[in-house]
């Protein structure tokens, strides 16, 4: 009897290791990220976001702000599916951040619409709390920005804010395929070209400096 319990006992404990290690092989690969999550953020080798899973459960992304951003079938640029911003008033702002843990200089970019009013409401992207870009007007169709980030910790954050007065389009801003990888010149040639052509048809001005960003 005694050894029929050490038996069942081994048999668990090895049916709960197998599970574990399933349960991690899963997670990475289907995931893409590579390496361990840590407290200040995750590495990602590749991350790509398409929103296609219709949540935000593929990689760990963070909402603050008056409203949070929620994924859409509205429109999109990739696939059927997309985010946009949380339905916010004047002086409010809706953010979407994800933190992000990169062993070696890396090459971002990301698709966008905005529907809000000209040079006052908008979307801001920030590298490390730093705006870098804006983008506003009721845009006719989908624009492309790309950044080369160096290596180490950074947070990404997409922010769509409104100023004090004032709305139009549909008061939001949208975005879908956000890409990391690894950074090459023939990479970041090909995307200037793309969002070159692609941002000069689209009807997109940045927001008017010191309209917005002074309030945040
Ligand atoms: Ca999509
Ligand atoms: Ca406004």
């Amino acid at each position: 009897m005694k050894t029929i319990n050490v038996f069942l006992i081994a048999i668990l404990i090895l049916s709960f290791l197998f599970l574990s290690c399933k349960g991690d092989k899963g997670e990475k690969g289907d995931m893409g990220p590579v390496g361990p999550a840590g407290p200040a953020g995750h590495t990602f080798t590749p991350l790509w976001e398409d929103f296609e899973t219709g949540d935000f459960s593929k990689y760990p992304w963070q909402h603050s702000g008056s409203a949070y951003w929620s994924v859409t079938s509205a429109t999109a640029f990739f696939g059927t599916q997309s985010v946009r911003s949380g339905t916010i008033s004047h002086n409010q702002k809706s953010d979407l951040t994800i933190a992000v843990n990169l062993s070696k200089a890396s090459l971002l970019y990301y698709y966008y619409k905005t529907s809000c009013e000209s040079g006052y409401d908008g979307l801001i992207f920030y590298i490390d709390n730093i705006q870098r870009t804006s983008h506003s007007g009721v845009m006719s169709g989908w624009g492309l920005t790309y950044f080369v980030l160096p290596p180490g910790n950074h947070t990404l954050k997409w922010s769509y804010v409104k100023d004090g007065t004032n709305s139009a389009g549909s008061d939001c801003a949208w975005l879908d395929g956000i890409y990391i990888s690894d950074y090459t010149t023939a990479k970041v040639s090909e995307l200037a070209s793309i969002a070159e052509q692609l941002n000069k048809s689209v009807n997109c001005v940045p927001l008017k400096l010191g309209t917005v960003e002074k309030k945040y």
